[in-house]
Formats: C-alpha cells, sequence, structure tokens
C-alpha cells in the first residue's frame, strides 16, 4: 500500500515531512497544483452562490454515495437527516480507520489530501456545520503533520472561512472508529461507544446534530460533482453502483488500494487488480471486510462484493478490507487471531462483550471445541452487545463453524 499507484510524476510535488522517521517520502498534489487542476473549484462555487444546497444534496443522492466507515448508510440521507436540525451543527470526521486489513484512507490522505479537504468542506457547507473535527489515527503522524500543515495553507488561503477545522489525534484504541465512541473521545472522554437512538444527526458532538463520515466518503464528492453523479453511478457490477477503495492484502501477487467497481467478485478482484494469486499459492479462503465480516470459502469467491450482498453467509463488506488465504494458511489459526483481537480492543463497558470475547478465546483454545456452547455464546453477544464491535466479534468464529468444520 505505499506505493504512489498510477498519478503521473509531474503532477506530484515531493514534501518531505519534516522530522518523520518514515523513510518513503510522501508525495501529493500541493495546494497550487490541486487548483490548477480544478481542485477547490466546486468548494469556491458553493460559498460564493454559484451553486445551491439543495442542488448538491441532491447529485449526491442521484450518485447514490453511501457510508464507506462500513455500513453504507446512504450519504444525502444522512445530510438531509443532519439539515433538519437545529444550528449550531458539527461535523466530525472519521480518519481512525482501525480495522484489521484496512488502509485505503491512509492511501487517499497521502496521495492527495486536498481532494478529502475539499470534499469535507463541501459537506461542513451543505449542512452548514460551523466545525469539523478531524480524528485522525494517531498511527499515521506523518499523515497529521501533512494535514496540519495543508488546513492552514488552505485557511490561508480563504477556502475556509464557512468552517473551523480541528485536527484531533486518535486514541489508539479501535473501539474510538465506532462512531459515538470517536465523540466521546473527541470530547475528551474514555471511548464508550453510546447508545443509539438517539443517532449523532441528533444528538453527536457536544450534544450538537453532527454530521460524521469517513474519509473516504467525502474523498468522492469532488468527483461526484465534477463530473456528475451519473458518472459515479455508472461504475458498478451486477446492478450495484459506484466505485469502492478495497483494502486488499495477503496471498496475492500485487496487494494494495484497488479502486473497483461496486459488485465486483473477490476472484475478479484478485484476477483483475491484484495480479491473481501470489505464486504457489491457491485460493482458500477470505475475509470480506477486515476482521468483523466474516471469512468465506473460496467457492463462494464469485458472490458480488457490496453492502448487503453477503447477508446470506452471515457475512459483510464493512469498510472492503478483503484479506486472502491460501491452502497454506490454517484459518483455525486465523480466527483464533481474530478473536484475541477482539478480546484485547474490547472497551469493557457491558458484560456480554467484555466476558463473551474473552469465553470465546479460551473455550478454542482446547482441540476439541463445544459447537452447542459457542453458538449459544455467540447468539448472547450477537443480541445483547452494546455496539459492533460485541456484535461482530464471533463472525470469523461462525464462519469457520459454518464453512470449515473439518478446521
Ligand atoms: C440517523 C437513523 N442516522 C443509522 C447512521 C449512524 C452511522 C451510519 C451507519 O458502523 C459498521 C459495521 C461494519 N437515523 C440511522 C442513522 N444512522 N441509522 O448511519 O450506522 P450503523 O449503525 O449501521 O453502523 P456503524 O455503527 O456506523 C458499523 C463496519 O462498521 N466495521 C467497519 C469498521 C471500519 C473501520 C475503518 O477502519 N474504517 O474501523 C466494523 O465492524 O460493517 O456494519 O453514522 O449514525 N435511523
Ligand atoms: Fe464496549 Fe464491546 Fe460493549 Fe461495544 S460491545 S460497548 S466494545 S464492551
Amino acid at each position: 500500500q505505499r506505493h504512489i499507484s498510477a498519478a503521473t510524476p509531474e503532477r506530484l510535488v515531493a514534501a518531505a515531512v519534516e522530522g518523520s522517521t518514515d523513510p518513503i517520502p510522501i508525495t501529493f498534489l500541493s495546494l497550487d497544483e490541486t487548483r490548477i487542476h480544478g481542485g477547490y473549484l466546486t468548494l469556491q462555487h458553493c460559498l460564493d452562490g454559484r451553486l445551491d444546497r439543495e442542488e448538491v444534496v441532491n447529485r449526491v443522492e442521484t450518485a447514490g454515495l453511501r457510508g464507506m466507515g462500513g455500513a453504507g448508510f446512504k450519504s444525502g440521507l444522512k445530510w438531509r437527516l443532519v439539515r433538519k436540525q437545529p444550528a449550531p451543527r458539527l461535523m466530525a470526521i472519521n480518519a481512525d480507520e482501525g480495522e484489521p486489513g484496512t488502509f485505503k484512507d491512509r492511501h487517499h490522505l497521502e496521495l492527495d489530501p486536498h481532494r478529502f479537504l475539499e470534499g469535507m468542506l463541501i459537506a461542513a457547507w451543505a449542512v452548514e456545520a460551523e466545525a469539523c473535527y478531524i480524528y485522525l489515527r494517531d498511527e499515521y503522524p506523518h499523515l497529521r503533520k501533512v494535514l496540519l500543515r495543508e488546513i492552514e495553507r488552505v485557511a490561508r488561503a480563504g477556502l475556509s472561512p464557512h468552517c473551523r477545522i480541528v485536527l484531533r489525534r486518535g486514541a489508539g484504541a479501535y473501539i474510538c472508529g465506532e462512531e459515538s465512541a470517536m465523540l466521546e473521545s473527541l470530547e475528551g472522554k474514555r471511548g464508550y461507544p453510546r447508545h443509539k437512538p438517539p443517532y449523532p444527526v441528533e444528538v453527536g458532538l457536544f450534544g450538537r446534530p453532527t454530521l460524521i463520515h469517513n474519509v473516504e466518503t467525502v474523498y468522492w464528492l469532488r468527483d461526484i460533482l465534477e463530473r456528475g453523479p451519473d458518472w459515479f453511478a455508472r461504475h458498478g457490477r451486477r446492478g450495484r453502483t459506484g466505485l469502492r477503495s478495497f483494502s486488499v492484502s495477503g496471498r496475492v501477487a500485487e496487494p494494495g488500494v484497488k479502486l473497483a467497481p461496486a459488485g465486483i467478485t473477490a476472484r475478479e478482484l484478485i484476477d483483475e487488480y491484484c495480479g491473481g494469486m501470489a505464486p504457489g499459492h491457491t485460493l482458500k479462503a477470505y475475509l470480506p471486510g477486515g476482521a468483523s465480516g466474516g471469512l468465506l470459502p473460496a467457492r463462494l469467491a464469485d458472490e458480488p462484493l457490496d453492502f448487503g450482498t453477503l447477508d446470506p453467509y452471515g457475512c459483510f463488506i464493512g469498510s472492503a478490507a478483503v484479506v486472502v488465504f491460501s491452502e497454506q494458511d490454517s484459518l483455525r489459526a486465523v480466527v483464533r487471531n481474530l478473536l484475541k483481537f477482539f478480546e484485547h480492543e474490547s472497551c469493557g463497558q457491558c458484560t456480554p462483550c467484555r466476558v463473551g470475547t474473552e469465553k470465546l478465546v479460551q473455550l478454542t483454545d482446547p482441540p476439541g471445541w463445544d459447537r452447542p456452547l459457542l453458538l449459544e455464546l455467540s447468539e448472547t453477544m450477537r443480541q445483547a452487545s452494546i455496539c459492533g464491535l460485541g456484535q461482530a466479534a464471533p463472525n470469523p468464529l461462525l464462519s469457520l463453524l459454518r464453512f470449515f468444520p473439518d478446521e
């Protein structure tokens, strides 16, 4: 994921990041370069009244843009829900990217931070948010330096008069990527998820109506508004619409971030975008959505990957982190690893998850597993946990029991 994809060197400006220990200099389009290529024009049209809010919301709805943080909630609908609420309104960007196997937001921020910033400022304008808080994964310190500097440049260029931008460091916890835990953390508290409803669109940051978006969601806004909503909607296979940023890792020849149509299958993604399987490896299974989205066998590699399409298998694509395994991998070991991850990252607020994640690890330690007990515990966690972490933690185990009983 470190290479700089298809962008041509002459369009990029090297930005050696001061004090960075990262040996690879980050290169991205500077503010000046961005503006030469039409960047921030759409935002200016919004700010000077040439574009109307209702028109922009309509275009986002026509494009079918959905939340790219994992749940795929319709973005245009979210904007309308926030706009219905009384001012002052706020906005928060979830850049905490903690789902195992997910590295698309880092990729987009490293390559084109201004495309992200412009999209964010357009969304803030659309819902009339007076401030926008960016919650950035603290394991991305080089991006913090880049964003601090570029946000300052954008402000000096007069491009953010409508919205105060605040960059905050993440707390190093997976759970702080859950939107309400993120809000708690932004408020300076321990990152415990809140009960929903009320949803953040009504009661969000500091009790104010808040528009929350993942980095990638706003990243697409510039393309949607410049090229038209039909351009975005036109992409897609098998009746699905739009583009997705798949983070592909594991036993493929060319891992990385792949911009591919919604509804592509795992086999197509591997063959067309990743140069096939790594030499000497045969596809055995894949995680369609990081740690949380379950595990699917090779015989289901022709299923379309998109929100909702994997429900019949108890799986989901979430943030589109596809991790590929081969015949040389022990899926039992993979699942144990994921269960330990959830045990470690459970925030401990509710009993089904705090105790359940620990029990899942203990119960899968001995070679012989008590299947009825594991299923009962999983169902309890799914039904009674407060947030998605505890509800999804049994997913890899349930997939293993269903598709790979021999393991
Ligand atoms: C107003 C309603 N707003 C829902 C809003 C809600 C949120 C969004 C989605 O994410 C997913 C999980 C995995 N009125 C509303 C409403 N909203 N109903 O819509 O809400 P929700 O609850 O469906 O999902 P969520 O809790 O935001 C959970 C996926 O995330 N996942 C991904 C992790 C990704 C990373 C990363 O690195 N990017 O960590 C992990 O499990 O797919 O479905 O804004 O407020 N009636
Ligand atoms: Fe915390 Fe887990 Fe409960 Fe979520 S489900 S609130 S992570 S203990």
